[in-house]
């Protein structure tokens, strides 16, 4: 089959003034029929296929490909008023959407436009089915691009919903190269409007890399702030004066409004709220859930939540405040009370709200498990193939802080990495690269993760939504605990409760090398990480060498006069 290319690079200014979902009108398709049938008064439905549908096995065939172009700048910016060096997926925080249908293939050609750093582009909870090679993570897929050099990514939307893209070099996500990607699929609750995502992020006048030292020394710093959608106010210490701008949605009263919420944060947990506006929960990460009622919801990094919100006051007198309020049980932000928003009713100039915050419990535990119900079910065999680790930190050589998961902390090189080892047919790894080899065909694997400390983790597997068989405090005992393996919660990024366990299963069903990490940005690059080798004989034909050495070779001219290494290599 011949698939047509479709160019789209739209500019903010038209995003900033669409009215329905970007990528839909102006894609004309080449086989199939347009997606008809999905409607404000019926959202279940998608072409001939519906949110019913078993995605992992079953995907439209749109013969759609979807084109994009990727800068990443070096921008002096001011999301809160205060300028400081950003670095920018095509000049903005957030970088530009990804749109696409369900069964689009996506091409995204990134540029490397930096005169300091490698990168790598991960599509972060995008399955990658059989496309591993695709999932741009520096030293396990792809050595990192140099300076002035570009990569092309093709993957399929074989899921739909809400996810992000994201660097995977370095501390480099959290300096700002970052962006929303939607998949427009089915839901599982009607709503009239898309509003789009909505980014919730720590934030510092400084950056990461500047304050990666001290991270090292003493543990994640604190951070003075936080962003919605990239921007804020900030009150000068020195004379009060109030400089930046709040995030602001504007709603007509009696529509309800679609909103896909994420978090970005390096390390924070954010408690998300809109005052007196109940949140219909609808999907976790790219898993369509039983949608349910709640007043707030914590994301920990990594995570989104698709919400529906309806516009059901009397908006006469106030406007409401949208709230990201990191939780002080595992969160080091200052400013918690002013990382605000607002939501404007109506026409004209949005006032200063006055309204009050829902009651909440500072916490940072998931969503209770039997709130996130999967629409498509997925049940985990009671035969599973049992891998335990440790979690834990304790100080290297250097006295550095570094986190393990797992015997030793994750260490790989960034001119190394995992596929072309592959590739040249390696299968015995170091320790700290901690590779766990599987290779049956479909089989459980259930991950036991022990959390060594009192600080909560949220864990990342790449390529898979994992499942949730369990999840407490305290010390796990096998055989003490029981496991939800009928339709568990499903999801890519998962909290590890501290001092706590949680059990998460998988099936080896996608060829690769997949990475397991903590998404908080310190820790992983401290080395809290491992990766498993899925069915390795099928990996080396999806590698194309050529492609992966050239990025490599490109990479080690530079390297001769880069910065080594000083992190997990992740
Ligand atoms: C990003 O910037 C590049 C270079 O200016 C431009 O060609 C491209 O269209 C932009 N991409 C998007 C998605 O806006
Ligand atoms: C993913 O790949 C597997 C194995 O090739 C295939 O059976 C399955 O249908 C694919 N899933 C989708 C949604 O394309
Ligand atoms: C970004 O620009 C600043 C100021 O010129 C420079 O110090 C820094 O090295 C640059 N960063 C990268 C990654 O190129
Ligand atoms: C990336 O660039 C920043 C400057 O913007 C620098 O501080 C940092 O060390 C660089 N990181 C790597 C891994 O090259
Ligand atoms: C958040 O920013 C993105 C990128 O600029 C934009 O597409 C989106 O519409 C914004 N979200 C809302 C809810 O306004
Ligand atoms: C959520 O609350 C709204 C009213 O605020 C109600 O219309 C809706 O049915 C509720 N949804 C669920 C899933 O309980
Ligand atoms: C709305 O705000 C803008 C910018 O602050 C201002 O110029 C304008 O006069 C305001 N409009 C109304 C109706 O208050
Ligand atoms: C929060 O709890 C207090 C004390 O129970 C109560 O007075 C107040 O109305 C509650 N606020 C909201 C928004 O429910
Ligand atoms: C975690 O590491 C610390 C410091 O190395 C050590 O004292 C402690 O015993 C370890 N905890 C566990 C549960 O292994
Ligand atoms: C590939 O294997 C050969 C032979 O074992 C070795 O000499 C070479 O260094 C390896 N190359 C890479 C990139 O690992
Ligand atoms: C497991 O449960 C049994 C029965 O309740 C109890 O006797 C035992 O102490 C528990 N084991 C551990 C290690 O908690
Ligand atoms: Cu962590």
């Amino acid at each position: 089959m011949v698939f047509r290319s479709i160019v789209v690079a739209w500019s903010l200014a038209v995003l900033a003034v669409r009215a329905i979902p970007l990528g839909v009108n102006i894609v004309s398709h080449t086989s199939n029929v347009p997606c008809t049938g999905n409607s404000a008064s019926d959202r279940s439905v998608w072409c001939d296929h519906d949110i019913h549908t078993d995605y992992y096995n079953v995907v439209p065939d749109t013969g759609v490909t979807r084109e994009y172009w990727l800068e990443l700048v070096n921008v002096t910016a001011a999301p809160d008023g205060v300028p400081r060096t950003v670095l920018t997926v095509n000049g903005t925080v957030p970088g530009p959407t990804l749109y696409a249908d369900w069964g689009d293939r996506i091409k995204v050609h990134v540029h490397n436009g930096l005169e300091n750093n490698g990168t790598s582009m991960h599509f972060h909870g995008v399955r990658q089915n059989n496309t591993n090679t695709q999932d741009g993570v520096s030293s396990i897929t792809q050595c990192p691009v140099a300076p002035g050099e570009s990569i092309t990514y093709e993957w399929r939307a074989t899921e739909y919903g809400s996810t992000w893209y994201h660097s995977h070099f370095a501390l480099q996500a959290w300096g700002g190269v970052f962006g929303g990607i939607i998949i427009n699929g089915p839901a599982s609750a009607n709503y009239d409007e898309d509003a789009g995502v909505l980014f919730l992020n720590d934030w510092d006048h400084r950056t990461v890399d500047s304050l990666y030292q001290q991270a090292q020394i003493s543990g994640q710093p604190w951070l003075q702030t936080g962003l919605i959608n990239g921007t804020n106010v900030w009150v000068e210490e020195s004379d009060g004066e109030v400089v930046g701008s709040r995030f602001e949605m504007t709603v007509s009263r009696g529509k309800s409004y679609r909103l896909r919420i994420y978090s970005a944060a390096i390390g924070a947990s954010l408690r998300f709220m809109i005052d007196n506006h109940v949140l219909m929960v609808i999907a976790a990460d790219l898993v369509p859930i039983q949608p349910y009622n709640t007043t707030s919801l914590l994301l920990v990094a990594g995570q989104r939540y698709d919400v529906i919100v309806t516009a059901n006051q009397d908006a006469v007198a106030s406007d409401f405040w949208i709230r990201s309020i990191p939780q002080v049980a595992c969160s080091k932000v200052h400013n918690v009370d002013n990382i605000k928003g607002i939501l404007h009713y109506g026409t004209g100039n949005a006032s200063t709200p006055t309204t009050s915050p829902w009651n909440f419990t500072d916490s940072c535990l998931d969503e209770p498990a039997s709130s996130l119900v999967p629409i498509v079910p997925v049940d985990a065999s009671p035969e599973m193939t049992w891998n335990s680790e440790m979690t834990n930190a304790s100080l290297n050589a250097d006295g550095l802080i570094r986190w393990s998961m797992g015997p030793t902390s994750f260490k790989s090189e960034w001119d190394n990495p995992t596929l072309l080892q592959v590739a040249n047919g390696t299968t015995v790894w170091p320790e700290v690269a901690h590779v766990v080899p599987f290779e049956g065909v479909n089989e459980w694997i259930a991950i036991e993760i022990q959390a060594g400390t009192s600080e909560p983790h949220p864990i990342h597997l790449h390529g898979h939504d994992v499942l949730i068989l369990a999840s407490g405090t305290g010390q796990y005992v096998r055989d003490n605990v029981s496991l939800q393996l009928h339709n568990p919660p499903r999801r890519d990024t998962v909290m590890l409760p501290g001092d706590g366990y949680m059990v998460i299963a998988f099936q080896t069903n996608n060829p690769g090398a997949w990475l397991l990490h903590c998404h908080i940005g310190w820790h992983q690059a401290e080395g809290y990480a491992m990766q498993f080798l899925v069915r390795y004989a099928e990996i080396e034909s999806m590698i194309d060498t050529t492609a992966l050495e050239t990025t490599c070779r490109a990479w080690d001219r530079y390297m001769a006069i880069a910065s080594p290494e000083d992190d997990s290599g992740i």
